[in-house]
């Protein structure tokens, strides 16, 4: 498996955690987001990815763009250990999760939005970072809620193993606090993604210590 990725990227780091969850062997090819105006957007990758965004996951002579979509799909061909519930409604529960963050928060505060905000619309630094803080902010307060009620051991958004939930979470906390959002009035959010964060295969999927990492 070929991973199109960017050490930074909070949707490419969700597929790393997948892949490091499942055992699975995969080569990064970065695509560094800033440098000469993008490598996202040089022809040979939006040939491949017309988007133009990671992640990209090249498998079996076919190239998948979206987290979410690579997401599924490795769950549905590598199905073991499971990242979603058995039961349906837990599945959508769970989605419901992931999708209130890769969904309703990330999209609002993706590179090129913060870069319009800027350019085009003129806003300084100081009303970009409010812009951020309050999509995340907005975001948290109902996942708070939702680990209150689906959470069976206060160290799992969802139950008590992985799942889709948790591999969306620790990449939008690792990107809150680099905006220096702060967690404190989401106590149990901050719990589950401590764990989650002390586990190898989050901890190895994390920015830092990708090929690519400045
Ligand atoms: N919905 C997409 C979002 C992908 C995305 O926004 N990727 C960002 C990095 S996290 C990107 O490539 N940004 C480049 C840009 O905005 O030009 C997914 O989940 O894969």
């Amino acid at each position: 498996m070929r991973l199109y990725t960017y050490w930074r990227s909070s949707a490419a780091f969700r597929v790393r955690i997948a892949l490091h969850c499942k055992g699975l062997a995969f080569e990064s090819v970065p695509k560094h987001l800033l440098r000469d105006g993008g490598e996202q957007r040089r022809a040979d990758y939006l040939a491949l990815n017309p988007q133009g965004l990671v992640p990209a996951l090249g498998h079996d002579g076919a190239v998948i763009p979206q987290s979410l979509a690579i997401l599924e799909y490795l769950e549905e061909v590598h199905p073991e250990p499971p990242l979603l519930p058995r039961s349906p409604v837990e599945r959508a529960q769970v989605r419901a999760m992931a999708l209130g963050i890769a969904c309703d928060i990330h999209p609002l505060n993706n590179l090129c939005v913060l870069n319009y905000l800027r350019g085009p619309l003129g806003q300084d630094d100081a009303a970009v970072a409010a812009w951020y803080r309050h999509w995340v902010e907005t975001g948290f307060v109902a996942l708070e809620q939702l680990i209150g009620r689906h959470s069976a051991d206060g160290r799992h958004c969802f139950g008590a193993s992985v799942t889709l939930a948790d591999v969306c979470l620790v990449p939008q906390v690792f990107n809150a606090r680099r905006f220096a959002v702060d967690l404190a009035p989401f106590p149990r959010l901050a719990a589950v993604s401590a764990h989650l964060e002390s586990l190898p295969a989050f901890a190895a999927a994390r920015p830092e210590v990708q090929p690519d990492a400045e």
